[in-house]
């Protein structure tokens, strides 16, 4: 069994592309289950196998503890690490080939406090992976990549678990500027010319700075761009999580 969580900042994709992938996996006769971690979602567009809204109800969280919303997030995100042994008990029962796991709404809550690389390895000792999103429309220009690639980088100083990069909803971009992000993802060097270009005073020298940082450690953040609307990328992000996850072989059989 192999586990990948998707994380991302609010908004940028998580949910629609755990049910796309989740539908793609199944065309291809992979034996997959979807897990929702988000406590505070009211629709999604799956129905997941296994729900942590079984478990916990942000609402009344909020009227037993007298919370607004974002408190009584921060609580749930909380109170997840308490019924981890029951989720890891469904998945077990179910025992896929993969589990597509879609993190909660706002990024911080499950990376940024303690109980989310709790839940990570208490979720199922089996490998696992990250995707990570960059929401495409964000990382138009190079002040906003550099901000996401370092919130990703923040993301695997947190969990140190294997991430795939992917540049999301690529289809509300045209070929040339997901090519031109993709690039700056690729060659270090081409993203210092587009902040020499693009950025002055302050924001160029701490943006090329942060990048500069990054690279020197050795990380990199290669995009995979993907539509979870077309399908587009799906090839490639499955290719590149069958890499990380399998050494090149499928999930399942
Ligand atoms: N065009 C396009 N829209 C997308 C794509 N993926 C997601 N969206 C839209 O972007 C919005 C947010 O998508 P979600 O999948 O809910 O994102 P999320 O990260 O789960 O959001 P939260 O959990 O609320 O933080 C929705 O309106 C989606 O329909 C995509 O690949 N292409
Ligand atoms: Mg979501």
């Amino acid at each position: 069994m192999f586990i990948v969580f998707i994380i991302g900042t609010a908004g940028s994709g998580k949910s629609l592309l755990t049910a796309t992938y989740s539908e793609w996996l199944k065309m291809q006769k992979q034996d997959v289950a979807t897990v929702n971690l988000d406590p505070g979602v009211l629709e999604l567009p799956y129905s997941p196998d296994i729900d942590v809204r079984d478990y916990i109800d942000v609402i009344s969280l909020m009227n037993e503890y007298k919370l607004g919303p974002n408190a009584a997030l921060i609580m749930a995100a909380d109170l997840i690490a308490e019924e981890i042994d029951k989720l890891a008990a469904e998945i077990e029962a179910i025992n896929p080939g993969i589990v597509l796991v879609d993190t909660p709404g706002q990024m911080e809550l499950f990376a940024f406090r303690a109980s989310g690389p709790y839940i990570v390895n208490e979720i199922s000792k089996e490998p696992k992976a990250i995707i990570y999103l960059f929401d495409s429309v964000f990382c138009m220009n190079p002040l906003n990549y550099v901000s996401n690639l370092f919130l990703s980088a923040a993301v695997y100083n947190r969990f140190l678990t294997p991430q795939v990069h992917v540049l999301s909803k690529c289809d509300l971009l045209d070929s040339e500027d997901v090519n031109r992000i993709v690039d700056w993802s690729a060659k270090p060097k081409v993203l210092e010319d587009a902040i020499e270009q693009k950025l002055s005073g302050t924001k160029r020298i701490l943006s090329r700075e942060i990048m500069k940082a990054i690279y020197n450690l050795g990380m990199r953040f290669l995009l995979i761009p993907v539509s979870a609307r077309t399908n587009e990328g799906m090839i490639n992000l499955n290719a590149a999580l069958e890499r990380v996850l399998a050494g090149g072989d499928k999930y399942t059989y």
